[in-house]
C-alpha cells in the first residue's frame, strides 16, 4: 500500500483531498519539553500509553518501530469495533514527525492516514500537530465520518498531554 499523504503534509499539513475524503488538523499545546512528548508519540509498539481507548498492542509483521512494520492494536469494549490493524508510514526522529495508517480490521474507518508533528514552543512546551485524511464511512456523509474520529483523535491528545506533563514534572522532581 502506498502512503499516499503529499510530501508537503509533513511541513504544512495541507494534503489535496480526493471527493470522497474528508480530513482534519488539530492542534494540542503541552507543557512538556518535545523529547518527552516524542518518546510517547513514537512508540509505535505502545499506543496504549497514551490511547485511553486502546486495551492492548502487538507488532505483528516487521520489526517493532521500524517503518513498514505493522501492529495489532485491540481496544475497549463498547466501541463499533475490536480491534484495527496498522502500519508504520513515518518515523522522523530529527523532525520529530510520525506517520501511521490503517490497513484493515472490524471497523469501518476506510483509508485512514495521519502525520503528528511535534514543534518546541520555548519554554519547554510543545505544539501536536495531528492531520487525518479518510475516506467517508459509506453510507455515512464526511461530516460524520470526521466528526467521529475527531472525537478520538481529541481525547487521544488530551489524554497525550496529561500523561506527557506527569512525566515531565517527575523528570523535573529528579533533578
Ligand atoms: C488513532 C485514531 C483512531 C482510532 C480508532 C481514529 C479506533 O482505534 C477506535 C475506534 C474505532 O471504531 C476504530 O490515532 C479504531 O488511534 C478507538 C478501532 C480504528
Amino acid at each position: 500500500m502506498v502512503f499516499q499523504l503529499p510530501p508537503t503534509v509533513s511541513s504544512d499539513h495541507n494534503p489535496v483531498l480526493q471527493p470522497n475524503e474528508c480530513s482534519s488538523t488539530l492542534f494540542q499545546t503541552i507543557a512538556a519539553p518535545a523529547s518527552v512528548v516524542w518518546a510517547l508519540v513514537s512508540d509505535f509498539e505502545n499506543p496504549q500509553r497514551y490511547k485511553p481507548l486502546v486495551r492492548s498492542c502487538r507488532i505483528i509483521d516487521g520489526q517493532a518501530n521500524q517503518v513498514g512494520c505493522l501492529r495489532r492494536v485491540d481496544v475497549a469494549s463498547g466501541l463499533p469495533a475490536s480491534y484495527s490493524i496498522e502500519r508504520l508510514e513515518i518515523l522522523d526522529h530529527d523532525q520529530r514527525i510520525f506517520g501511521f495508517s490503517i490497513v484493515s480490521g472490524d471497523h469501518r474507518l476506510s483509508n485512514y492516514r495521519s502525520i503528528m508533528s511535534l514543534h518546541p514552543n520555548g519554554g519547554d512546551e510543545t505544539v501536536v500537530v495531528e492531520t487525518y485524511v479518510i475516506d467517508a464511512a459509506e453510507a455515512n456523509t464526511k461530516e460524520e465520518t470526521c466528526a467521529f474520529v475527531d472525537t478520538i483523535v481529541k481525547l487521544n491528545s488530551r489524554t497525550l498531554s496529561r500523561v506527557a506533563e506527569d512525566l515531565a514534572g517527575k523528570a523535573q522532581q529528579q533533578v
